[in-house]
């Protein structure tokens, strides 16, 4: 055994020396030098000499975060100085009432600078330093009083254990927010399911939640983050003139900050960063409520003080609410084009989101039975970005009387055939097939969808006519049969003149020549969209091919387990569906050959992002030929992404990917890798 003073204490030294750098490049920088597998090398290394030397251990190694001892219950933590809450300002009117009463108060007509910050949707917390050390972490509570909870962020990854650098104040609290990630959240949800646990409601209660656990080690596998927004207190050291320096300083001694802070020029500058925050929240990988201004130079915050429990040198600009509460009137059930019934809650309109909403997706029956949802109940809707609102829970305490339950029907509402449920499946189904309007209507308008075949000008009205009333005694009924129709027949539609119709036999033309990867993804074969689409398109080459395949075959795909290959290999047994699949080609749907040498394709294994406009082609174009020769697109930017490709008018995605030092392609540097269209 080595002396823990020789090598063995160098070695712990270097290593946690060496980790505590690399996790301040990962947090605080968002720019790894490193890849995960090496840290997690460091990590085991710095583990197996403490536990062989357990005198080596300190408090503040990496390896300590992982849990501690429970403790029995949570001590009162004084705040040192109070912690206060934010006025808030719902209007722009309301904003530029704030700058006016500064600028009033200050009696200057200088525009002011204001440091602009996210607010995030999380735990308010603060973390005491002593000579740079971590030695107590506390909620806020009623903002006089909060509850200690050390044990629990000292497993928080992204709060330092030390400070990192020299000339710490020796007492020094931060303050900032402790937050669970979208993704982290859907993940904790899904685990808590599975293990049939309660899950959480949305991933500020599940901050909460970790934050209130009194076992640390079950804080310690869930995914908490935290960005400081300010310095509470400050014990014999001068602070920065301004706060964006004060948020500088912290960063420089290791504690995160927000990279998306910004100092903007008075009102004006507040709204613009109000604007661009709003259009980028959906795309922001955790939760924010709206942007928080605070007057940059200190000076000025002294000289405006507080009003009861805020300062009147900031305030907190809200985005309209996603979440907000109305009451079930009634519950729906609608058929899509797998025939799966989808139970859509009729609810009395309410604002949320930005739009007025009056039906929410309740998923399927075993959502409805798990989140005990009947008709009469007052729920909370959730509406974010583009995406579909939905019931997330019922105000239980609120029900009156007797609710009445939500039935599924025994047969379809649209087509009258019986609904299936197979056992353990969340999702009914009608059996009708092609015999139900309602499937042939959404298969057809999936078929058409831009992302699909891509038919400009065959929208929801018109197959809405061709699947009831058919054209000159014909039924429309096959994704084949669009490619039969006439100018004629189509101008004998409703709201249909001979112009419309010449555009739409125009436009299905020119949908004949598409990719395969798109005809694939347009036929609509359950649980393939589009990403899996492209795989098998770009493994197999040919649709004789593919239609060959056996489940092993299939499964052989990246990304394709066994429920996508049963499904793939299902739909091609059916001799129905090669019927219509030989009607299309013959009807001359083509696209052009792939060569079928998966591995040697120029771009194999390439991820790529796309932001902004391109001159040349569109992004759905540049995905198309990306996927052809052999890479993948995806919506996000990671540092498993390989290129994101700019155009004009980027956006936060360039930031990003020059955060994580993904490298940067322009149009042409893309096009240089194609190969020729
Ligand atoms: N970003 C940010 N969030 N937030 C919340 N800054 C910030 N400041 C706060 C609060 C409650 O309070 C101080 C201005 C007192």
């Amino acid at each position: 055994m080595s002396e823990p003073g020789g090598q063995a204490a160098a070695r712990a030294a270097e290593l946690r020396e060496r980790l505590d750098y690399h996790n301040y490049r990962y947090y605080v920088l968002d720019d790894p030098e490193i890849p995960d597998v090496e840290y997690d090398r460091m990590f085991r290394e710095l583990e197996a000499l403490e536990a062989e030397h357990p005198e080596l251990r300190t408090p503040d190694s990496p390896t300590q975060r992982v849990g501690g001892a429970p403790v029995e219950g949570f001590g009162e933590v004084r705040h040192l100085v109070p912690m206060l809450s934010l006025e808030n300002a719902f209007t722009a009117d309301e904003l530029q009432a704030f700058d006016r009463r500064v600028r009033e108060r200050l009696e200057t007509d200088d525009q002011i600078s204001y440091a602009a910050e996210t607010k995030l949707d999380g735990m308010a917390i603060s973390l005491l330093y002593e000579d740079g050390h971590l030695v107590r972490g506390a909620t806020r509570g009623d903002g006089q009083t909060g509850e200690d909870v050390t044990h629990n962020v000292r497993t928080v990854e992204s709060i330092p254990l030390r400070l990192r650098g020299k000339g710490h104040p020796p007492r020094l609290e931060v303050r900032g927010e402790i937050y669970m990630p979208k993704a982290g959240f859907a993940c904790l949800n899904e685990r808590l399911a599975a293990s049939g646990s309660k899950t959480f409601v949305n991933p500020r209660n599940a901050a909460a939640g970790t934050l209130r656990q009194l076992d640390p080690r079950v804080a310690a596998q869930r995914p908490l983050e935290f960005f400081a927004y300010g310095v509470g207190y400050c014990e014999g050291a001068e602070l920065p003139e301004r706060h964006s320096e004060v948020l500088e300083m912290l960063k420089g001694w290791g504690v995160r900050v927000s990279p998306l802070n910004r100092v903007v020029q008075g009102a004006a500058g507040c709204q613009a960063y109000y604007d661009q925050m709003l259009g980028e929240r959906d795309e922001l990988p955790y939760e924010i409520d709206g942007v928080v201004f605070k007057v940059d130079k200190r000076t000025q915050q002294q000289a405006l003080g507080f009003v009861s429990r805020a300062p009147r040198w900031a305030v907190a600009f809200k985005f309209p609410a996603q979440e907000v509460t109305t009451v079930v009137r009634g519950v729906d059930f609608q058929v899509g084009r797998t025939g799966a019934l989808t139970p859509v809650a009729r609810l009395e309109p309410v604002f949320v989101g930005g739009v007025t909403v009056s039906n929410a997706t309740l998923h399927n029956m075993d959502e409805i039975e798990r989140k005990d949802v009947r008709i009469g109940d007052t729920v909370i809707v959730r509406r974010a970005g583009d995406v579909i609102p939905e019931v997330v829970r019922v105000l239980h305490e609120r029900r009156e009387g007797h609710p009445e339950p939500v039935e599924l029907p025994a047969k379809c509402p649209v087509c009258g055939s019986d609904v299936v449920r197979p056992e353990g499946q969340a999702a009914a189904r009608c059996s009708g097939g092609l015999f139900c309007a309602a499937q042939r209507k959404e298969k057809l308008r999936h078929f058409a969808s831009r992302r699909a075949m891509d038919i400009e000008g065959l929208g929801a009205r018109i197959i809405e006519q061709l699947v009831e009333e058919g054209v000159d005694g014909r039924e429309v009924q096959t994704p084949a049969d669009i490619y039969a129709l006439t100018t004629d027949e189509l101008a004998g539609l409703e709201r249909m003149g001979e112009k419309s119709a010449a555009n739409l036999v125009a436009s299905i033309s020119r949908s004949k020549d598409t990719t395969f990867a798109r005809f694939l993804f347009a036929l609509g074969i359950p649980e393939v969209g589009e990403v899996t689409a492209a795989s098998l398109a770009r493994h197999f080459g040919s649709i004789d091919r593919l239609a060959e395949a056996e489940t092993d075959d299939l499964e052989a795909v990246p990304d394709v387990g066994p429920v996508i290959a049963q499904h793939v290999h299902e739909f091609f047994r059916q001799p129905h569906n090669l019927d219509v699949i030989a009607a299309l080609r013959a009807r001359g749907v083509n696209w052009p050959a792939i060569d079928y040498e998966p591995d040697v394709l120029p771009l194999a294994g390439k991820s790529f992002v796309l932001t902004g406009a391109l001159e040349t082609m569109t992004r759905d174009e540049a995905r198309d030929r990306i996927q052809a020769a052999g890479g993948k697109v995806t919506g996000s930017v990671s540092g498993k992404t390989d290129y994101v490709v700019a155009g004009k008018d980027p956006g936060s995605k360039l930031d990003k990917a020059e955060q994580l030092g993904v490298t940067v392609l322009n149009e042409s540097e893309l096009l240089e890798l194609l190969p020729d269209a």
